[in-house]
């Protein structure tokens, strides 16, 4: 396997969620319509399906089939739900010898404290950076490609 002796690659990437409170008259059980995701952080959106192959979204176990398999974009989960829990994203990559990447994000389907639910959408968006030390050429060339 050719590797890039030396060289590590930065990716920025955002997971975040934004859900949609269903108003008064909602299931208790489904009172806010939400979507977890994981996009790059550049500017425009960049395609990250050259270099991710999939993204396992675990969910709360309270939910029916916990483990959301997404293999091409958009990488993201639509549910309806009650409450918040932390979302574990694996993130699996095109070259299998990377292994893979869980982050945590914090679903959040309320407004802070003080401020009403709202027909506003509750968002919350986190950066973070994924290394490859010493990536092989093939990602070295998605990497910077994409
Ligand atoms: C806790 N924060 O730690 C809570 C868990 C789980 C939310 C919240 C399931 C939806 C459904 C749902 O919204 N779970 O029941 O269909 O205990």
């Amino acid at each position: 396997m050719v590797r890039r002796r030396k060289e590590t690659i930065e990716k920025r990437i955002v997971h975040g969620s934004v859900s949609i409170w269903q108003g008064p008259n909602a299931e208790p059980r489904k009172s806010h319509r939400w979507t977890v995701y994981l996009r790059s952080a550049g500017d425009p959106v960049e395609d990250l399906s050259p270099v991710v192959s999939r993204v396992e979204f675990l969910l709360h176990e309270t939910f029916e089939s916990p483990v959301r398999q997404v293999t091409e974009p958009p990488f993201e989960v639509t549910e309806y739900g009650w409450g918040e829990f932390e979302v574990v994203l694996r993130v699996y990559f095109a070259d299998s010898t990377e292994r893979s990447v869980d982050l945590y994000h914090p679903l959040r389907l309320f407004p802070p404290p003080g401020v009403e639910q709202s027909e506003q959408p509750v968002v919350s968006e986190h950066v973070d950076v994924l290394m490859f030390v010493e990536p092989t050429e093939k990602m070295y060339r998605a990497l910077m490609e994409h």
